[in-house]
């Protein structure tokens, strides 16, 4: 009789430990990252049919008017990203275009202030695809989070380059930016793998990255998605990088001309 009962109980076991097991595994990132602690989501798989619109976000999900701060590389070609303003009346709601094509294919950042609705339209024609296979890529964070090492310098230098810190899916993207001299580079944490990363100078051999730091370095200091770490490069150069806690996988290069 007890060996009988121990031959029923051990496939119920077996079904709680699975189930136990499944709560408890991390489920794996998919084409879509939903929205994370910083709050903050990465969208890669969109496809949207010619002359048809994609809501990203509204004040529906929000709860009301928001702010976002978004930056994309997106095939401008076909893609149109746009925002509603907040309106009594929706069909008549101004539509803004944020990007018509004039960024030339680099990652771009904005702050909007006051939004009903953010849209990713595909243009007449034209479908419209965010592939990652591309470095196409579309952050939207509700809450921007503080900048990490940010001087008075820098807060006032232009832009040069925007570099999205992915693990998951392409390390640094893009991976070799050039810029000016005096200008500035924000990389924007950007993983839902929430693993920390940091923005070292040096170049490595394999997984030998040793002497790293002197010209820039972040620390261990990105933590969290749309954790921002940013650098003026004030001399010319060529600048290799690398994130010191996955070393051998992720590196970059910045190169600054006169
Ligand atoms: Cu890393």
């Amino acid at each position: 009789m007890s060996v009988l009962a121990h031959q029923q109980t051990t496939p119920l076991t077996l079904i709680i430990l699975f189930l136990f097991l499944t709560l408890l595994t991390p489920r794996t990132t998919t084409a879509t990252v939903g929205w994370e602690a910083g709050e903050m989501v990465l969208d890669f798989g969109n496809e949207v049919e010619a002359g048809n619109s994609d809501v990203l976000l509204d004040s529906m999900e929000v709860g009301g008017t928001f702010s976002v701060d978004l930056t994309w590389n997106i095939n401008q070609e076909n893609c149109l990203l746009q925002f509603h303003e907040p309106s009594t009346d929706k069909k008549h709601a101004p539509t803004t275009i944020i990007d018509d094509g004039l960024f030339n294919n680099r990652p771009s950042h904005a702050v909007l202030p006051h939004v009903a609705e953010l849209l990713l339209a595909a243009r007449n024609g034209q479908d419209c695809e965010i592939n990652g296979a591309k470095n196409e890529f579309i952050t939207i964070a509700r809450k921007t989070r503080p900048i990490i090492n940010r001087t008075p310098a820098s807060e006032f230098a232009p832009i040069g380059a925007i570099v999205m810190v992915f693990r998951a899916t392409g390390f640094f993207t893009p991976h070799d930016v050039t810029i000016k001299t005096g200008e500035k580079i924000i990389w924007i944490y950007a993983d839902g793998a929430q693993e920390p990363h940091s923005v070292t100078s040096g170049a490595c051999r394999g997984n030998d990255c040793s002497g790293g730091g002197q010209a820039f370095d972040s620390g261990p200091t990105l933590t969290k998605p749309g954790q921002q770490y940013e650098h003026v490069f004030m001399k010319s150069g060529t600048f290799p990088y690398h994130c010191d806690l996955h070393l051998g996988s992720m590196q970059g290069t910045v190169t600054v001309t006169p």
